[in-house]
């Protein structure tokens, strides 16, 4: 698994909240076949007795695609669902705890939510960060968006992969990298558009 960052615009997130679990082999395949270059399994208000079992049918999926795959929130299941990685958020154990956990050689991102949290996360040391949410969105209600206006001065200050996320859709997108952003995490956009791979080439068309 090539842990570069270095290619990777389009972080596409599987999230339990939008896709019926029958439905997450396929959505997978079309994520990966629109381009999507990192995705993440989100499983939010599900047992996490739940997620290795389901990890494990989209391990593969990814691993044949040579796309890194990342489980949300729990770094002691990194192994058991097969995965290259874990997201940790701010109110989550630290990125070394996280390390600690998900033995050597894993991804380790972490979430921030303000200029001044993407700055503070570089003594962390995380593979990357995510950096939102930028709009209001109803995958993640309960947050302040954050706007554009702080993307290009988060690119100055901060040395590390930065995925702006948080209510970017193929619309506006162009804005968005206007306003400095590289990478972009696509969630909702991609998983209710009717034709999910189509949708996630078009995003990566204009990264
Ligand atoms: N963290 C910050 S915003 C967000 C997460 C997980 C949700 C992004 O989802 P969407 O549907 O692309 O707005
Ligand atoms: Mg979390």
């Amino acid at each position: 698994m090539n842990r570069s960052f270095h290619h990777i615009r389009l972080y596409g997130i599987l999230d339990l909240g939008y896709v019926p679990l029958e439905n997450c082999e396929m959505m997978t395949r079309a994520m990966l076949e629109g381009g999507v270059q990192i995705l993440q399994l989100r499983a939010k208000n599900f047992p996490k007795e739940s997620l290795p079992p389901l990890a494990r049918q989209i391990a593969p999926i990814c691993r044949s695609h040579d796309v890194p795959f990342i489980i949300n929130d729990y770094p002691e299941l990194v192994a058991d669902c097969e995965a290259d990685g874990v997201h940790v958020g701010q109110d989550d154990i630290s990125v070394a705890e996280a390390r600690r956990l998900t033995g050597p050689n894993k991804i380790v991102g972490l979430s921030t939510h303000s200029l001044e949290q993407a700055v503070a996360a570089v003594s962390q040391a995380p593979d990357y960060i995510g950096f939102g949410p930028l709009f209001s969105t109803p995958t993640k209600p309960d947050y302040r968006p954050i706007g554009m206006n702080d993307i290009a001065e988060a690119h100055r200050l901060v040395n590390l992969p930065i995925f702006c996320i948080g209510g970017i859709k193929r619309e506006n997108l162009s804005t968005v990298i206007s306003s400095g952003a590289r990478r972009v995490v696509i969630v909702s956009g991609i998983l209710q558009d009717e034709n999910p791979a189509r949708y996630t080439h078009e995003c990566l068309e204009l990264l």
